[in-house]
């Protein structure tokens, strides 16, 4: 297909047309800011044909310093972009459009060859929740409608990252090429980004995945905000996983722009996991050591906007526990030469969650994010500072607050001040608890993986799967309430397996069939299902939670150990009688309640993933997963 002076070509998402010339771009460019030699032939060759097809009028080839964050901060001041919150050190506030806020699902796409390669094949008139397939042709058609010229006038950023520390053998590297200097400067706190990763791409084997991203052009009036140009529209995330390519449009915010995030280390990086026989997956890493001086690391993967970054940054309540954070949203989880499963955080900061986050809730946190932080959508207060929901109202006593959408706000509008999806972006290295063992290449050795979940009914406290092909059927069956972090309606109980929905790079059931394939890997970590969400009939939460939580990752913990402190259930192993510490427990705690396994609830439950794996998954649902759902519904008809 000819689109405009711009030929896209089958082995690649954005290609130029054949007779053209890099040099003969470079000399009409003007490389404003970097240095262009700096660039492997590879490397300018992409950028060169990203330069052809949005016709940029300048390139900035990014050194990841301080300068170029002062000067972008000074430009994104200009257009408003951002401003600055003079009460904390290089802290910022940016205000998106409304419209703009939170992951696009539905508009994101995988575009293999087959469409069964990237979901499984749905029964007659159901349609798919697992991921969306695009076609090549339609793929092309969708970049040809959206990206020629997009960037006339403007500067084109290009981003040179590494997933993992620079060097390392685990860690893989990208380029990000945006015209969002928001972007620009996000991934210089996301990942690590600048020179010295050109320099490991010219010494080391070349390959890099090839992460195109633009707002959108502004001057085509599309963009009714000015300081946050978008084009919500017409947004649209595309990944071509055997070309390892990204393209995507129309969105500024966190997993839409920032490629190295959910676009690369979760959906590219699961195929290349696949591929390589490893795992990449949305789970927190924590280091917890016991009063005896033992130490574990643990994963957990909970959906988005359920307790990832509170658990892996946790202040036990349970005296001589310390925990240590790896990391708060991505494993890459490999099993070493010695069948020990070891994992890496990719990233190199932490894009979370700010309402609900308090000195009660994560103090970590909040002694972690008041300096080189961009925060975004929270409110801002008049004395230089932010402001969102749950955190301490003694903040707001004497300042006036202007809420997300920029507007003075009261507590008696009834309205957030904060919107539900804000988040801070802040440096991992900055967090007082970060585990001295974060960076290091060969990955912490992982003991158990915990799935969980919000589990207003029926779903225990806690509970251990009694084997690992029991563990894939327990992620396999994860179900929790939707949260603001995508545009799903709130509340509404939705199938999240193994928290990855959303960031599937493959077919669900091939997905399945390589977590069973691990079992003949290596030592296997014990897997448990956790929901520190459940509410009485009243609706309150019945478990403390946050440092609480401690008292469950005490009973994991010995677990691991060895220690016999469980009981069978039809579902799953359960802390025995007295187990689980609740020493020094504030308030009435109904463990009764917490642990209930109400028969009818569960029936449902049953029925529900068993309708799911029918229609959803189909003839792609390995054997042994299924057998483990028929295995639970004859216990759970005999409870
Ligand atoms: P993503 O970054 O979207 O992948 O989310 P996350 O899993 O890291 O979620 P995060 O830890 O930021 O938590 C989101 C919300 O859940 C916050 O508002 C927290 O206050 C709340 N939360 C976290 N842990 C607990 C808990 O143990 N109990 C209760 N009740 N709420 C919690
Ligand atoms: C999530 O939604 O799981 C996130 C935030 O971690 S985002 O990076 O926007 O995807
Ligand atoms: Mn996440």
């Amino acid at each position: 297909m000819l689109l405009k002076g711009v030929q896209l070509l089958r082995n690649g998402l954005v290609a130029p047309p054949k007779s053209y010339n890099f040099r003969l771009v470079c000399r009409a460019l003007s490389v404003q800011y970097g240095d262009g030699k700096a660039l492997t032939p590879a490397v300018r060759d992409y950028v060169d044909k990203c330069v052809n097809l949005c016709q940029p009028e300048r390139v900035h080839i990014c050194d990841g310093t301080q300068a170029e964050s002062k000067l972008l901060q000074s430009l994104m001041l200009k257009q408003g972009t951002i401003q600055p919150l003079p009460k904390y050190d290089n802290c910022w506030l940016a205000r998106t459009n409304p419209a703009d806020v939170a992951r696009v699902e539905s508009k994101t796409f995988i575009c293999t060859e087959r469409k069964e390669q990237t979901v499984p094949v749905t029964a007659k008139g159901t349609p798919g929740t697992l991921g969306n397939w695009i076609s090549e042709k339609d793929l092309q058609a969708a970049i040809g409608e959206r990206f020629p010229g997009c960037m006339k006038g403007r500067t084109m950023y290009v981003i040179p990252f590494s997933m993992g520390p620079v060097g390392s053998p685990l860690s893989k590297i990208g380029i990000e090429i945006t015209d969002s200097p928001y972007v620009v400067e996000s991934m210089k706190i996301m990942t690590r980004a600048g020179t010295p990763v050109l320099q490991v791409l010219e010494k080391g084997d070349g390959q890099f995945v090839k992460c195109l991203h633009s707002v959108g052009n502004p001057a085509n009036g599309v963009h009714a905000h000015k300081s946050w140009p978008c084009d919500p529209e017409r947004t649209i995330i595309l990944h071509k996983p055997a070309e390892n390519e990204i393209v995507s449009y129309g969105s500024g915010y966190g997993g839409n722009s920032l490629l190295g995030k959910k676009c690369f280390a979760l959906r590219i990086g699961s195929t290349i996991a696949k591929r390589e026989g490893w795992l990449a997956e949305h789970m927190l890493i924590l280091g917890i050591t016991n009063p005896q001086g033992k130490k574990i690391y643990v994963a957990a993967a909970f959906p988005s906007a359920c307790g990832k970054t509170n658990l892996a940054m946790m202040t036990p309540t349970l005296p001589g526990y310390k925990v240590e954070c790896v990391g708060d949203d991505i494993a890459w989880m490999k099993f070493d030469s010695q069948g020990v499963l070891r994992a890496i955080n990719p990233e190199n900061g932490f894009f979370g969650v700010a309402p609900g986050t308090s000195t009660e809730t994560n103090p970590i946190a909040m002694n972690t994010i008041f300096k080189n932080t961009v925060f975004t959508n929270v409110a801002g207060t008049s004395d230089g500072g932010v402001y969102w929901e749950g955190m301490n109202e003694a903040q707001i006593k004497d300042v006036t607050v202007t809420d997300w959408l920029g507007k003075l706000w009261s507590k008696e509008s009834g309205k957030p001040a904060a919107h539900p999806n804000s988040r801070f972006c802040t440096p991992a290295s900055q967090c007082p608890i970060i585990d001295p063992a974060w960076e290091d290449s060969a990955g912490v050795p992982i003991s158990a993986i915990l799935f969980g979940g919000r589990r207003p009914t029926g779903v225990p406290l806690v509970y251990e799967a009694r084997d690992w092909e029991h563990g894939v059927f327990i992620g396999a069956a994860m179900r929790s309430e939707a949260t603001a972090a995508a545009e799903h309606k709130a509340k509404e109980i939705m199938h999240d397996p193994f928290a990855m929905r959303p960031f599937f790079g493959y077919n669900f059931g091939d997905y399945l069939a390589h977590w069973l394939s691990m079992e003949k890997r290596g030592q296997l970590p014990k897997i448990f299902h956790v929901n520190w969400f459940r509410k009485s009939a009243e609706g309150k939460f019945l478990w403390p939670g946050f440092g609480d939580n401690s008292r469950v990752l005490d009973w994991v913990f010995r677990r691991v150990q060895g220690e016999n402190c469980y009981e069978e259930s039809p579902i799953g192993r359960l802390p025995s009688k007295d187990a689980l510490n609740v020493a020094g427990l504030k308030g009435n705690i109904d463990l009764k309640q917490l642990f209930e396994l109400p028969k009818e609830f569960w029936q449902q439950e049953v029925n529900e993933i068993e309708q799911y794996f029918e229609t959803q998954v189909g003839d792609h649902l390995p054997r042994p997963v299924a057998k483990q759902l028929a295995e639970l519904k004859k216990r759970v008809a005999n409870m």
